[in-house]
């Protein structure tokens, strides 16, 4: 039977064909949403700003910045693109064969974007005999739905708080441990400063633009990545940055930028660059420490004071235990830095106040723990750990850390988990000998070796057998590497289901594709000013939900109802209940220290400013009295030497700081005669991960025909013949890509960028959007992770290593394909 005549009879009598860009539905027949204002503009915020918004027969019309952020980003072009795009989903959809059948299906035809639309019913029953057959056969090992991601702001839509706590309603299922953001810094970390440190309040600005005398920005591109944040976004911490500048500017203090390019926050501070070949910083710092000890620059009695195992270190450091003397001669053949600038740095370090604040990109490469490692063992031979302006942080790039916090009770969130007295319907938690946890960046390793154990942080992890993945609030075909390795993980997966509101290329490898509404189609509430916790945005919804996409509570409602448990997942409150019971929470807890005005005052003013806090000190206590404030560590102490970490006996994450040889590594590296180019995947500058690459227009602006941006040195566009705004493939033996050439000084001689989050856009053998389900199909619009390396960072963390990754590149000169990526699928059938 071919293909259109069993849909024929499956949907019945008519059915149109549309091709998936075409058709927006009448913008002017959405209804407006029933809030109100005084001056028509209404408040939401979002992970790129907090916003005002006006709205015009029912439709956003004008976005402006809110009122108390004074450094909005250019990224406030793309906010209406976020709701009014080509890649909506706008229905409930079934793959194709999956609808035929089911469990049984063709699971190689996944990715070749066949799809049916369904009623929200039908879709909502398919989920629930899906997971019934799932628990039946499999028990909990069976289901994934622990991935989480960057989902959308709001505390009451966290889509994956909606996702976990429904289909844990129903029943158990395999979780995560860690995140792709910091696996290694957040593990290695506790054994060595007592805390993750990436998410701990850092130093406040206003101390160390007092204080610093030197701030080494390692890794760290804190002007390019503040620009979003975790929360509603007001980035106050750009007033800093422009404090900064003018401190540079008037040589009060000196920046050095670590990094192989030159960064935005660099050519905004006018700071000064030190080039270093990529994955190569312990050698650097290793280099470092070797002059300071030869030279007796360390400070030897903070050392004895606040830390354990310096003296476990040093045979190492000075090469009696391995006949290797880290010099700076030695640190300089690796690492491509002169031997006089690393005895310039160390002499600069120990001189005056320096404070090294650290980026998250250098950890996650292979060994991407020990950078981490090695940079607290630096900054405690400073000896300024706990003083102002001083010591190390690893986090001030990031979600306001470093601008004081208020000290307000944030909103709580709707419960992500169960509540006590709450049963799934199958009480199972039988995962047949494997781990229910597994390191977050090692599931495409669990289902395609299920029942391998593997070390993982001093434990074992045995994989589980897992068949079935669902999917909220995150993209995976964005975030995890090596894309064909992915498909041939996902054709042994037996069901897939994601909620989302665009055609992701996660929906795309789907079975069951649920449309959810964005942001600005719902109310909630969120903090504003993420870890400075400034104060409460009331999120009004802006325009009614577009076509049939529902939002993440009211998806999970009606879920809930096919089992029965309708009122247990709500509670028996509706989004309005919650909203006022969050807020009337959150007023409570800071009854007495911060005024917050009754509910529908504070929905009406659009938020609640609790203003900010006073600078704070990190590790000042334990720098005051190390014993009665120790650290989280084993000791105490600063763990130069760990003995638990040393226990583990793991070959690539010793007792202490080393620097170990990578399995890809560009200049001179293992695998450089291959491919001798190292591939940077760093966050977008214009985007959150793959989050606003479907805001058509303003993708547009920095497209290169059609396609993502790479950037490229101009001494090897000239050695290849490629010209600025050229068409490169760029590939090795993992896969291939085009993208669009964008040549740059930046970027020094074997070095490209193409930033995450660009949208995966396979075409077949043919160039057809069908044959991306195809093994090795080329993808037409740039996604970096079609190229990296899906290995562990070592076998403590286990964390995500995209940084490892060689390539080559090339002009292309074939027949240029079409962009797959945004505009749905191949055909809708309804
Ligand atoms: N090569 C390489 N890969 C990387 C990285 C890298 O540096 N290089 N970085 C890694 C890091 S640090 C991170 S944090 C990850 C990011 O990975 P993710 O967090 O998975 O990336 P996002 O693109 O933010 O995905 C969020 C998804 O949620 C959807 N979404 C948003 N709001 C809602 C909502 O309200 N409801 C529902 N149902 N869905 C919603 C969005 O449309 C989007 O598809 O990527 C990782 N991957
Ligand atoms: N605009 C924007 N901001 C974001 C995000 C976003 O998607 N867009 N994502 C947010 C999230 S989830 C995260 S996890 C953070 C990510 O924060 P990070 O991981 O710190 O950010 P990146 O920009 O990827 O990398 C920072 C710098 O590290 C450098 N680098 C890479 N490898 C090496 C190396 O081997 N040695 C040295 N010395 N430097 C190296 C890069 O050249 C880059 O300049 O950003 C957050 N902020
Ligand atoms: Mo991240």
């Amino acid at each position: 039977m071919n293909r259109r005549h069993f849909l024929k009879g499956l949907v019945s009598t008519s059915y149109v064909v549309l091709s998936g860009a075409s058709v927006l539905a009448p913008l002017n027949a959405l209804a407006a949403s029933g809030a109100k204002s005084k001056d028509g503009w209404l408040t939401t915020g979002t992970h790129f700003g907090a916003f005002k918004i006006k709205r015009k027969n029912g439709v956003i019309d004008q976005v402006k910045p809110f009122d108390l952020d004074k450094y909005p980003t250019d990224m406030i072009n793309g906010i209406k693109g976020l709701v009014y795009n080509p890649s909506r989903v706008r229905y409930p959809m079934v793959r194709l064969d999956f609808l035929l059948n089911g469990h049984k299906s063709d699971t190689t035809q996944r990715g070749d974007f066949r799809f049916v639309r369904v009623t929200w019913d039908k879709a909502l029953n398919l989920l629930k005999d899906s997971l019934d057959e799932v628990q039946t056969k499999y028990g909990p090992s069976g289901l994934h739905a622990g991935q989480t991601g960057w989902r959308a702001t709001g505390q009451l839509h966290s889509s994956t708080s909606h996702m976990q706590r429904a289909i844990g309603m129903h029943g158990n299922f395999v979780k995560k441990i860690g995140d792709y953001s910091t696996g290694a810094g957040q593990t290695i970390m506790p054994y060595i400063l007592g805390s993750t440190e990436v998410y701990a309040q850092g130093t406040s600005w206003p101390l160390i633009l007092e204080e610093s005398k030197t701030i080494i920005l390692w890794s760290n591109d804190p002007y390019k990545n503040l620009q979003v944040g975790w929360n509603a976004e007001t980035h106050e911490s750009f007033a800093y940055l422009a404090q900064l500048k003018e401190k540079v500017k008037q040589g009060k203090i000196r920046v050095i930028s670590i990094d192989p390019v030159v960064t935005k926050t660099q050519k905004y501070l006018g700071c000064e660059q030190l080039y270093v070949n990529p994955q190569t910083d312990v050698a650097l710092m290793l280099g470092i420490a070797h002059e300071m000890v030869t030279k007796g620059l360390h400070d030897k009695k903070f050392i004895d004071g606040y830390s354990l195992g310096f003296d476990r270190f040093l045979p190492y450091l000075l090469g009696e235990s391995d006949g290797v003397a880290k010099t700076p001669e030695w640190a300089s053949n690796i690492s491509g830095v002169s031997p006089e600038i690393i005895r310039d740095l160390a002499n600069v370090m120990t001189k005056g106040r320096t404070q090294l604040m650290m980026g998250w990109c250098i950890q996650r490469q292979q060994h991407g723990e020990q950078p981490y490692w090695m940079a607290a063992v630096l900054a405690t031979m400073i000896g300024q750990i706990g003083l102002p302006g001083g010591g190390i942080s690893y986090g001030h790039h990031y979600s306001g850390i470093g601008v004081p916090s208020s000290g307000a009770a944030a909103p709580g969130a709707f419960p992500r988990n169960l509540d006590a007295d709450q049963k799934p319907l199958f009480d199972s938690n039988d995962f047949k000998g494997a781990s229910s946890t597994i390191p977050v960046a090692r599931w495409i390793d669990a289902i395609m070796e299920p029942g391998k154990t593997i070390d993982a942080n001093g434990s074992k992890v045995t994989f589980p057998d897992i068949k079935m993945m669902v999917f909220s609030g995150n993209n995976p075909w964005n975030h995890h590497q090596d894309r064909n390795k992915m498909k041939l993980a996902f054709q042994k997966l037996e069901c897939v289901v994601t909620i989302d509101m665009n055609w992701t290329a996660t929906c795309r490898f789907s079975d069951i594709v649920l449309p959810a509404c964005t942001t600005l189609e719902r109310n909630d509430i969120d903090v504003y000013g993420s870890y400075a916790n400034r104060g409460i945005l009331a999120m009004h919804k802006m325009v009614e939900p577009l076509f049939e996409s529902l939002s993440d509570f009211e998806i999970f409602t009606r879920f809930a109802a096919v089992m029965g448990k309708e009122k247990e997942y709500t509670r028996d409150m509706s989004e309005e209940d919650w909203l006022k019971k969050l807020y009337k929470d959150c007023k409570k807890a800071n009854d007495g220290k911060f005024d917050m005005p009754d509910f529908d005052t504070f929905w009406k003013d659009g938020y609640v400013h609790f203003g900010e806090g006073k600078p704070w000190t990190r590790h000042a206590d334990f720098r005051e009295d190390p014993e009665i404030n120790p650290l989280g560590t084993p000791s105490g102490l600063i763990e130069i030497f760990s003995r638990k970490i040393a226990q583990f006996g793991y070959d690539d994450c010793p007792g202490h700081p080393t620097w170990m040889e990578k399995t890809e590594r560009s200049h001179g590296g293992p695998g450089s005669n291959t491919f001798p180019v190292w591939m940077q995947s760093c966050h977008p500058d214009k985007r959150l991960h793959s989050q606003m690459c479907e805001s058509k227009e303003y993708r547009e602006t920095y497209t290169v025909k059609g396609r993502e941006p790479v950037y490229l040195s101009p001494e090897d566009a000239k050695s290849r013949g490629i010209k600025d705004g050229d068409i490169v493939r760029v590939f090795n033996d993992r896969g291939q890509l085009l993208a669009g050439a964008v040549i740059s000084d930046s970027f020094p001689k074997g070095i490209i960028r193409i930033h995450e989050g660009a949208w995966y856009g396979p075409v077949g053998k043919d160039g057809s959007k069908e044959g991306g389900a195809e093994i090795g199909a080329l993808c037409s619009y740039g996604d970096p992770n079609t190229l990296t390396q899906d290995i562990g960072t070592s076998k403590l963390a286990q964390a995500c290593a995209a940084y490892t990754c060689l390539v080559e590149f090339e002009k292309f000169r074939g027949k240029i394909p079409q962009v797959s990526s945004f505009d749905g699928p191949v055909e809708t059938l309804i």
